[in-house]
């Protein structure tokens, strides 16, 4: 490749998908989706796509899909246009100079220039991410309808689909001892034939958690994601120290940052890192975190916002750069959106989602639905997270 890529145009638009069904969290239930996609030119002329989702607004954690679209549109764009295109890092660094934090935004800023790049190079977007270790990864869905019944009828389909073998439950709405009967009635009726793991998307307190996680881990969850609040590392250490025996403490909403994952290791407060692009910041952020973690033996999972297949893609192109250690991944938001933006989504075989090879993150975007779910077309407005969905807790 000879001289620089100049970074010629960025452009960010709020899209808003529909979930197939209402998706229950401890801190509120969503119907659709609002991913931020970006698309950025390169003076050669390619194109790629990038896409930061979150989850009911501002409401897992502080960034919005309005709040995403206007930190690339005011600062993040105009940081980088102009800028070589093939120096990833310090297009990181100079959006990091001109806007702190928001990594949200900046991740599918990274994301675009990535897959510009990369098909400028005619490559998979490995190939620029230290190679790909892994063809395929175990594909967990997650079980948030509210709904003991549809959640069982969900599972059973998708273990007879071969799609999925590993099921997330979203706990932390109802009272501890309604979860731990809500998970218990599940696992019975899967009888061994899955992994159960559970989110609490940090609604416990440390004691609440000490006193319920036991009878989650007799029911038969072996991984505990989030059960303590962002800030609550001494409760995760105490539960890293005494439950490690029989179940894996997963961290989420508490590591987005490098450092982060240090303090972590260092306190050996989770066993598993759930890893995701949009809150680490981009594809080399998270192949920061992920080091981090492989230094202090600490697992990965590869983690999810619900994103489309473009972000999906892109994530699954990461983490197969990744090692070993992980408890595989739970990128099946396309499947939980009632169409997509690409022309052909990624492969599922034998529970595993497939790699997408060719250029890029080897999908290909649809402009025709671009336009169709575009806000500014719909004119639809901000969501809000539905708190009526979650129930009031004793
Ligand atoms: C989260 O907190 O893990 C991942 C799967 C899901 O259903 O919610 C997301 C966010
Ligand atoms: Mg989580």
């Amino acid at each position: 490749m000879t001289g620089p890529l100049l970074i010629e145009r960025i452009e960010a638009r709020i899209l808003d998908i529909p979930t197939i069904r209402p998706h229950k969290l401890s801190f509120g239930a969503i119907s659709r989706q609002s991913p931020v996609i970006v698309q950025l030119w390169l003076a050669n002329g390619a194109t790629g796509f990038g896409e930061a989702a979150t989850i009911g607004g501002p409401s897992w954690n502080e960034e919005s899909p309005e709040s995403i679209q206007h930190a690339i549109e005011a600062y993040l764009a105009p940081a980088l246009i102009g800028q070589d295109g093939r120096r990833i890092e310090a297009a990181l660094a100079r959006m990091d100079a001109w806007c702190k934090g928001n990594a949200f935004a900046k991740s599918a800023v990274e994301m675009a220039l990535i897959d510009a790049v990369a098909r400028t190079l005619g490559v998979p977007a490995w190939q620029l991410l230290g190679g790909k270790r892994h063809e395929s990864l175990p594909l967990a869905w997650t079980l948030a309808s509210g709904h003991i019944e549809r959640d069982i009828e969900e599972a059973h389909l998708r273990l007879e689909q071969k799609r999925h073998r590993i099921f997330k439950m979203k706990i932390g709405a109802r009272r501890p001892a309604d979860d731990v009967a809500h998970v218990s009635e599940i696992a019975r009726s899967l009888q061994g034939k899955a992994t159960l793991t559970v989110d609490v998307n940090q609604a416990w307190d440390g004691n609440t958690a000490r006193r319920f996680l036991p009878q989650m881990i007799d029911a038969g969850v072996t991984l505990i994601e989030q059960p303590v609040a962002k800030w609550n590392v001494e409760a995760l250490k105490t539960l890293t120290a005494t439950l490690g025996d029989r179940a894996s403490i997963m961290a989420d909403e508490t590591v987005c940052t490098p450092q982060d994952a240090m303090r972590l290791a260092r306190e050996q407060a989770s066993h598993v890192f759930s890893l995701k692009v949009a809150k680490h910041g981009g594809l080399l952020r998270t192949r920061a975190v992920a080091a981090v973690a492989e230094a202090a033996d600490i697992g990965w999972y590869g983690g999810t916002m619900l994103e489309t297949s473009l972000g999906s893609a892109a994530s699954a192109h990461v983490f197969a750069t990744l090692g070993a250690q992980h408890h595989g991944c739970e990128l099946f938001g396309p499947q939980l959106l009632v169409d997509d933006i690409v022309t052909e989504r990624m492969a599922i075989a034998d529970f595993e989602l497939q790699l997408p090879d060719g250029p890029g993150f080897g999908v290909e975007i649809d402009l025709a639905q671009l336009e169709r779910f575009d806000r500014r077309r719909a004119g639809l407005q901000a969501t809000h997270i539905d708190l009526g969905q979650a129930t009031a807790k004793a």
